[in-house]
């Protein structure tokens, strides 16, 4: 009995659409794969979903000035409509913000608490009053002790690239109000990982170093030798699945310990629409569990989820973890907030049917053991040299010939001909690849299947022997359309679209792998075959450079005119702008103030009454020389002392090359009062 395979992919995060580095890394390859088992006669489960908690979400929905919920909505159904216009044949793609997945993850929590898995940890975290809320990592920024960048977040400084932690920064302050926050007690509950280490060490350093890819095996590797700590798998956050204890109000299961047993609750949707029982494939060792992942995410398979499922107690390992490295994008590294992408949506709405050309260009470039590139030339040689050139071609001669000569009936020849072994051993070799997860080598052997047959063709050249020899045109005939629909069956785990009208054409249906690796003969003597139609079309010039353009902008709206100028701030609405009240004003009095070297008392007319405002410009300005000056001041923001005198808004100012201040006027003196917008 074939063993089940329980497939999963990682969840992407529902902040945003899905690029090619995630389907080339991740997504194609999985469903390669599942294809593929499926073909093998696997029982397969192939599950995903959309990972919609998590701060990368809280972040965004800031951004956007909306909630949590409704980022997750809109990209949940971008992603998802994504995947199933590529074809990515996922058996459930579910979400983790259902009520299934919420039970599901507070009851292996309970499960874990129960058997006293947990350690429970007092903790200082920093925590904003006005907001009334804990700050996540992301939510703390200030000054890189590294690289003095005052826009350092508590996890990592984005310019130098550190890895930090809150407590490093420098003034830290919170993202939420600016304030700057106080450390407060919280209790959260940690798996202490250093007492799964022996159990690591055993069942992977021990037992897969001869099956798991390097990549993988080396991390994990790594990370035991560096020795496991415990880590905190509750947050105190308000967006995500509650913890289900009473004194945790407030608090949230951390992102990273109910995101993976989002495969467990989609297993568990799908197997109850499907009348299958999810426990075969999550507790039965009749199940292998492969999780298809991006390299970032190797720790968190590898280490943190098995150790989770040690702990509960019910749940088999991994068998395997492939990982993949990254995919760059003309050779620059591939950011959504840089928006340097090719986008999954797009690329369907741009590029309409032909998904097939966009996976069979991300497989043959997958990064499967280092980085890779992809570039839109070399997709468009991909598509025109090697699809339309080799595969097309082969597939439209053997179609056109038999139609032209022998009315679409598949002709006599010899079902012993020695060039039919070429597709069986091709089966076998698009086998072993892939259950070695080397799907560029896979991908290889198919198109040499396509090189055999179209150098065949060109040896044989039916096209002449028809006028005297037709016998041997026949059998050119027999074994080439033999070799078409071996490609037809062998092409469908990569190209399922591809496959599909290939059948069709050939009038001919799936059948299972072994079936291709053990037949010589796929379609008989006499079988009547379909009109043909073109598999793939030459990608023009004019198409390449519109995508190439496309980036260019993006390049271009990314550059800096100013290389010193500040990346800009957090985008804000425009609800926020018209809080801002901007006024044209005129200074009636200035005099310095006592003991305070920069700064000046002034008097402001505002147009809606005078008022004081303490001002740092005493080193670029005397106060003889800006009184009568026309201003602008920021006149609703909150009063604050200075040096003892209430200062009641802002004055607008720039700094010359020189360093010195200067005012920001309207270049044609106005009414005081007058709005600004
Ligand atoms: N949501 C995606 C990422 O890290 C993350 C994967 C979860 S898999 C359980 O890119
Ligand atoms: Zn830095």
């Amino acid at each position: 009995m074939q063993k089940k395979k329980m497939i999963t992919a990682a969840l992407p995060y529902a902040n945003g659409p899905v690029h090619i580095g995630h389907l080339a890394g991740v997504y194609i390859p999985a469903d390669v794969y599942a294809r593929f088992q499926r073909r093998l006669g696997s029982d397969v489960a192939f599950i995903c979903g959309s990972d919609e908690h998590g701060i990368p979400i809280t972040i965004r929905a800031k951004k956007e000035g909306v909630t949590p919920q409704d980022i997750v909505d809109k990209y949940h159904s971008i992603i998802k409509k994504s995947f199933e216009d590529l074809g990515i044949s996922f058996d459930e793609y579910s979400r983790t913000s259902s009520e299934n997945h919420k039970k599901t993850s507070q009851d292996f929590f309970l499960k874990m608490y129960e058997k006293g898995k947990f350690t429970e940890e007092i903790s200082e975290q920093y925590y904003d009053e006005q907001a009334g809320e804990f700050l996540a990592d992301r939510y703390i920024v200030g000054t890189c002790p590294n690289c003095g960048n005052d826009g350092a977040y508590g996890d990592q400084c984005e310019k130098c690239g550190t890895t930090l932690s809150p407590s490093e920064l420098i003034n830290p302050k919170s993202a939420l109000s600016g304030n700057i926050p106080i450390l407060k007690e919280t209790k959260n509950w940690y798996l202490p990982l250093n007492e799964y280490e022996n159990f690591l060490n055993e069942w992977i350093i021990e037992g897969h170093k001869d099956d798991w890819k390097p990549n993988v095996y080396g991390q994990v590797k790594s990370w035991l030798n560096d020795g496991l700590k415990p880590r905190a798998m509750t947050r105190d956050l308000n967006w995500g699945v509650q913890v289900p204890l009473p004194d945790a109000e407030g608090k949230v299961l951390y992102v990273w310990f109910d995101a993976p047993i989002g495969y467990i609750s989609f297993t568990k949707e799908w197997a109850e629409k499907n009348g299958k029982n999810w426990k075969d494939y999550w507790q039965s060792n009749d199940s292998d569990l492969i999780h298809f992942i991006g390299k970032d995410n190797i720790v968190f398979h590898c280490i943190i989820f098995p150790a989770m499922m040690k702990a509960h107690g019910d749940y088999i390992m991994p068998t395997n973890v492939p990982a993949f490295e990254f995919l760059n994008l003309e050779n620059d590294k591939i950011s959504t907030s840089r928006n340097w992408a090719v986008w999954a949506h797009e690329y369907v709405e741009e590029f309409p049917g032909q998904q097939d050309v966009l996976r069979y260009a991300l497989l043959s470039s997958a990064p499967e053991t280092k980085d890779n590139n992809f570039t839109w030339k070399d997709f468009q040689t991909k598509n025109n040299s090697e699809l339309v050139g080799i595969f097309g071609n082969f597939i439209n001669r053997v179609a056109v010939l038999v139609h032209k000569y022998y009315d679409g009936v598949i002709p006599t020849g010899n079902e012993n001909a020695e060039e039919l072994s070429e597709i069986s051993k091709t089966a076998k070799e698009i086998n072993e690849y892939l259950s070695k997860y080397e799907f560029r080598n896979a991908l290889s052997a198919l198109m040499n299947l396509a090189r055999f047959g179209n150098q065949y063709l060109q040896t044989e050249e039916p096209w002449k022997t028809i006028k005297d020899q037709p016998e041997k045109a026949a059998n050119s005939l027999f074994v080439g359309a033999q070799i078409a629909v071996g490609l037809a069956q062998l092409c469908e785990p990569f190209m399922p679209f591809s496959s599909e009208k290939l059948l069709n054409m050939f009038n001919t249906e799936k059948i299972s792998w072994q079936e291709v690796e053990n037949a010589k003969v796929l379609v008989k003597t006499g079988h009547q075959i379909n009109e043909s139609s073109l598999l793939f079309s030459k990608i023009e010039d004019e198409t390449i450079d519109f995508q190439i353009q496309k980036l260019e902008n993006t390049k271009q709206s990314n550059a800096k005119t100013n290389p010193k100028a500040n990346p800009m701030k957090e985008e804000i609405t425009f609800d926020d702008f018209t809080k801002i009240d901007l006024r044209t004003a005129t200074i009636l009095e200035a005099e310095k103030v006592e003991k305070a070297d920069k700064l000046l008392k002034l008097k402001v007319d505002t147009g809606v009454d005078v008022r004081t405002v303490v001002s740092g410009i005493a080193e670029s300005f005397t106060p003889e020389e800006i009184i009568g000056k026309q201003v602008m001041i920021l006149l609703n923001l909150a009063p604050r002392k200075i040096r003892g005198i209430e200062s009641q808004g802002m004055l607008l100012l720039t700094t010359k090359p020189d360093g010195k201040l200067s005012f920001v006027t309207p270049d044609e003196t106005v009414e005081n009062g007058i709005e600004i917008g």
